[in-house]
C-alpha cells in the first residue's frame, strides 16, 4: 500500500466543481473545543437524517475536510427534504468518488463520515479550522477567505498521517468588521455578544414548523424545510 500525497488529494478533491479541500490529523480534530461542550444533546430542530451511523475503525489516521460553496443564489442547495440537503448529498458524492479514487489509485482506505457527530460524524468546523479552511467568525460560522462563511463541509477519514494542511495563519476578517451578523439574527442570537444556541434553536424549529403548516394547509405535499441564514448572509467576508 502506498500512502496517498496531501498534495495529490487536495489537488484531486479540488479538481471537484466548487470544492476546496484540507487535511487534518484526526487526533488534533477530537481535541478541538466542541468536544470539550458538554453534548449536543439540547440540539435545537435536529434536521431529518438518512445517513447511516459509522464507527471510527482502528487505521483512521487523517481526515479530509470538504467545503462547498454555498452562494446566496443557490438557497436549495440547503434545503432539507427527504432527509437530506442537496449540498450534502453532493458532499457525499465527492467524498464516495474520493474513496473509490483512493483505493484504486494508493490501494488505501478512505471512509465518508455522517453529517451527524451522533452517527459518527465530526465537528466539521473545529475540523475545517484545524485544516486551514478558514476560520472560526463571530456569526459562530467557518469563515473561509475566498467564500466566506457561505460553505457546506463534510469529512472523510483516511487511512495513514498525512500532512496537515491548516491552520491558517494571517486571516482575522471580523477583527476590523462591525458585525452586520450579530444584527441580521432575528432572534438575537448574538444578543450577549456570543452565539446563543437556545435563541438560534427558536428560529430553526419555527423553519421545520412553517415547512409542515405549508403542507398540512394543503399548499404543497413537500416543502422542503429552509433553515435561517441570516447570520451567514450578512457577512461582508467574500462577497
Ligand atoms: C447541531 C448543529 C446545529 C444546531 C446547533 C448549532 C450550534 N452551533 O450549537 C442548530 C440547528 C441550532 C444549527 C444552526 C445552524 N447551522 Co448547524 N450544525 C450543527 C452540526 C450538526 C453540529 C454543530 C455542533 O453541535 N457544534 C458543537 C457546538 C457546541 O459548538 P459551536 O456552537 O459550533 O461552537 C464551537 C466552534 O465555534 C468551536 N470553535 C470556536 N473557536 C474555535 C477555534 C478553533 C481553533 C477551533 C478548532 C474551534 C473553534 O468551538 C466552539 C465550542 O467551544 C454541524 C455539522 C457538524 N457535524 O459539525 C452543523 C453546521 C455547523 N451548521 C451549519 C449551518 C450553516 C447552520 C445554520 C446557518 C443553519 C443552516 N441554514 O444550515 C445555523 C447557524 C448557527 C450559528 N451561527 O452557529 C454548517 C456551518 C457551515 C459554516 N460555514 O460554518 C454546519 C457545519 C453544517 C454544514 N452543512 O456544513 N446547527
Amino acid at each position: 500500500m502506498t500512502l496517498p500525497l496531501t498534495e495529490e488529494l487536495i489537488e484531486k478533491a479540488e479538481s471537484f466543481p466548487d470544492i476546496q479541500a484540507g487535511i487534518a490529523r484526526l487526533a488534533d480534530v477530537l481535541q478541538a473545543p466542541s468536544y470539550g461542550v458538554s453534548s449536543t444533546k439540547d440540539t435545537a430542530a435536529a434536521p431529518p437524517e438518512s445517513d447511516t451511523a459509522v464507527q471510527r475503525p482502528p487505521w483512521a489516521v487523517s481526515v479530509l475536510v470538504l467545503g462547498l460553496s454555498h452562494p446566496p443564489e443557490r438557497p436549495e442547495l440547503d434545503w432539507w427534504e427527504a432527509g437530506n440537503t442537496a449540498g450534502n448529498r453532493r458532499l457525499k458524492e465527492i467524498s464516495e468518488e474520493l474513496t473509490r479514487w483512493m483505493k484504486s489509485r494508493f490501494a488505501s482506505r478512505a471512509l465518508p463520515l455522517p453529517y451527524h457527530v451522533e452517527r459518527g460524524g465530526v465537528f466539521l468546523k473545529d475540523a475545517a479550522v484545524i485544516s486551514g479552511l478558514g476560520v472560526i467568525g463571530e456569526n459562530n460560522l467557518l469563515v473561509n477567505p475566498v467564500w466566506g462563511p457561505r460553505i457546506r463541509l463534510r469529512a472523510v477519514l483516511v487511512e495513514g498521517d498525512l500532512e496537515p494542511t491548516g491552520p491558517l495563519n494571517g486571516f482575522s476578517p471580523c477583527a476590523s468588521c462591525e458585525k452586520p451578523c450579530h444584527g441580521a439574527c432575528p432572534r438575537i442570537a448574538f444578543g450577549e455578544g456570543v452565539y446563543a444556541r437556545k435563541r438560534c434553536g427558536v428560529q430553526m424549529n419555527a423553519d421545520v414548523k412553517a415547512a409542515r403548516q405549508n403542507i398540512e394547509s394543503g399548499r404543497s405535499s413537500d416543502v422542503p424545510i429552509s433553515y435561517c441564514r441570516e447570520c451567514e448572509l450578512a457577512c461582508p467576508v467574500g462577497l
